[in-house]
């Protein structure tokens, strides 16, 4: 078995014995590995449904149907990305649900600048180095009637170079780690532990400000204008000013009128 672990090791493959290792700190609800699935958030979501405890997680080698936005493709191809799914159950959490995706996204931030790397946060939900998409985060929710049962947050990450997919595939441009870093990165285990520490610890402060300021402090494009697509509007120009309290981005348009973004289709983009 540990010649089976250390192989998997030098050769920079995951496996669940490993993964079980490296992760054993965190207290997780349980773990589901895959060397090859279709969508880690699909799986976690028939997992949640099924009555899983909080903070289990899902995690893939390769996903064959990842998937984004609206049904948007998130390419995983094997051995060159972190691909995986938080369940969450916790209703300290309902109050703030629209600040989780900034929970997730820091969390990310967070495990890139223990690398050396600058990251920015794309609201609502990509995470860029040197203004280029490198992870991108779904949140999906189970609903019991009227009521939030729990949480999936999933979250794709580009580590290895094999990740990012052609530009023929995609709308915004793409890098990884270790295009950024020009050196090979870490084990995607140790990756996925600083993001799971990272959860841990922002997920504890979701109603703080002083999550906000941070989620605020690494926003992409801040001061910048920018143009923001909301699904059948009109897109919306604007200075990007910052964070309402709620995660909810804030724009002054040309008039120099504020105006208040919400989660939801949006799309942004610099406008140069
Ligand atoms: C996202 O959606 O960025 C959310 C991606 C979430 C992926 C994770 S992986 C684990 C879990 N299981 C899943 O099935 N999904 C989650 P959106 O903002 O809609 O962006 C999708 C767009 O990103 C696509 O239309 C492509 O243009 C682009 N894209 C796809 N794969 C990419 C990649 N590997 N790197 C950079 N861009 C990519």
């Amino acid at each position: 078995m540990r010649d089976f672990v250390g192989t998997c090791q030098v050769l920079n493959l995951m496996n669940e014995i490993s993964l079980k290792r490296t992760l054993s700190k965190i207290n997780l609800g349980g773990l589901r590995y895959f060397d090859s699935i279709g969508s880690t958030n699909d799986n976690a979501l028939a997992w949640a449904a099924e009555g899983a405890r909080d903070l289990s997680i899902v995690i893939a080698d390769e996903q064959t149907q990842g998937r984004g936005r609206l049904n948007r493709k998130w390419f995983t191809p094997k051995g060159s990305g972190l691909a995986f799914s938080l369940i969450l159950r916790s209703s300290a959490l309902s109050p703030h649900l629209s600040r989780i995706v900034g929970v997730a996204a820091l969390s990310i931030t967070e495990s890139f600048s223990g690398l050396g790397l600058d990251p920015r946060i794309k609201w609502p939900n990509d995470i860029l180095l040197n203004d280029k998409k490198t992870a991108g985060i779904l949140v999906e929710t189970v609903w019991s009637g009227d009521d939030i049962d729990s949480l999936v947050i999933g979250m794709g990450i580009n580590v290895y170079k094999a990740s990012v997919p052609p530009a023929e595939l995609i709308q915004f441009p793409a890098t990884s780690i270790e295009d950024v870093l020009e050196k090979k990165p870490p084990s995607r285990e140790k990756i996925l532990l600083n993001v799971l520490n990272a959860f841990v610890y922002w997920r504890e402060r979701i109603g703080t400000d002083e999550l906000i300021n941070a989620w605020e402090r690494i926003l992409a494009f801040r001061g910048e204008q920018v143009q923001v697509h909301t699904a059948g509007e009109i897109p919306i120009t604007g200075e990007l000013l910052g964070l309402e309290s709620d995660g909810s981005l804030r724009l002054s348009d040309v008039h120099d009128k504020s105006v208040i973004i919400r989660f939801g289709d949006v799309s942004l983009r610099p406008t140069a």
